[in-house]
């Protein structure tokens, strides 16, 4: 357990119920130069997301789009405990520290657009906690119960403070049909102790059908009534930045459309994870970054210009022990890849 202490417990046997939250929202000083129009961040502060479109040109969605099929059929990434499939089928459902095996993910995390405004947003330097690519494939793609990212980060990675948001890229359009996520505004200004233990080992379940961790009915009923549900729509190159106390959620896809995400969660460096607060040995670095920690570069970069390249896979052994947050020219380097191309101007 860890000594911290516990401003925020939860599944600890206390009945279930809504606490306010204690944590400033936006980080950066009033005054400090901000990295996108002030009603965005107001509408961010004031509902706990924002939703900007075209923050990626067609051009460089349809690369990142390409570089997230070549993963879907790489044979060697099915087997890997980062790979996360449906609770009924065989498809995949998540795959986990994408940085770890896709080079082009890798620098799309550290990309200005984004890390600018996560450390606006944190008012600090920034680490990547978590980041996981979501197929939510057509026909059979199980939905994502209502959920605090923050509960679980807290009670099962011991997240220590509200200062971490997720930015979910939209791959494909998300849309009415296909499972797009959906926010309560302003729930992020409660937090929902939850009801319940945390079993051991309770990401094997909890990644492919959350159970626990999850709000019982009054507090979600309570959180609607208050702020609504929205849905995040939006064209391929969409970017939703979402606090990590937001509740959200996303139904099944029975369309024939995929709704394939990217997310990635930045946590301020001063928000590193301590020991979980459930007790239990913390969860794989795959799922939450303990060992691996380095406040990103933010980089411009024009993805419409990377050139595609061999299949990076190289085996989980050497994955684990790559650098996350290495350079990518010195990374090149260092596996004699051929150079792909230099960062260009800011594009938005
Ligand atoms: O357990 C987790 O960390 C994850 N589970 C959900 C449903 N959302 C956030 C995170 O990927
Ligand atoms: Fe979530």
């Amino acid at each position: 357990m860890s000594t911290t202490q516990d401003l925020y417990p939860s599944r600890n046997g206390q009945p279930a119920r809504l606490m306010e939250r204690l944590d400033p929202v936006i980080y950066s000083r009033p005054d400090a130069p901000m990295p996108v129009a002030r009603s965005l961040i107001e509408s961010y502060e004031k509902n706990g997301f924002v939703i900007l479109e075209d923050v990626f040109t067609p051009a460089e969605v349809a690369v990142l789009q390409q570089e997230s099929q070549r993963l879907r059929d790489s044979r060697e990434l099915a087997g890997l405990e980062q790979t996360i499939t449906e609770p009924d089928s065989s498809e995949i459902r998540s795959i986990f520290k994408v940085q770890s095996i896709s080079e082009l993910y890798r620098r799309l995390a550290g990309d200005q657009r984004l890390v600018n405004l996560a450390r606006y947003i944190l008012g600090d330097e920034v680490y990547l906690h978590q980041t996981r690519l979501n197929y939510k494939p057509g026909f059979r793609g199980r939905e994502f119960y209502w959920h605090s990212d923050f509960e679980t980060w807290h009670v099962e990675d011991g997240m220590p403070r509200m200062r971490a948001l997720s930015i979910s890229i939209t791959l494909t359009e998300n849309n009415e049909h296909n499972g797009a996520l959906m926010l309560v505004p302003g729930s992020h200004r409660h937090y929902v102790v939850c009801p319940g233990e945390t079993p051991e080992n309770h990401y094997q379940q909890s990644l492919k059908k959350q159970e626990l961790g999850v709000p019982p009915d009054d507090a979600l009923r309570t959180l609607v009534e208050q702020g609504g549900i929205v849905p995040a729509y939006g064209r391929p190159g969409s970017v939703i930045v979402f606090d990590c106390n937001t509740m959200h959620g996303s139904n099944s896809n029975i369309s024939p459309w995929p709704r394939s995400n990217l997310f990635f969660v930045y946590n301020a460096m001063s928000n590193q994870v301590v020991e979980p607060f459930c007790g239990l040995a913390p969860r794989p670095e795959f799922i939450a970054a303990r060992q691996q920690i380095a406040p990103l570069t933010a980089i411009a970069t024009d993805f419409s210009q990377w050139a595609p390249q061999a299949p990076q896979f190289q085996g989980s052994q050497q994955l684990q022990e790559k650098n996350p947050n290495e350079h990518p020219d010195s990374a090149h380097r260092r596996k004699d890849r051929r150079h792909q191309h230099e960062p260009v101007s800011p594009s938005a």
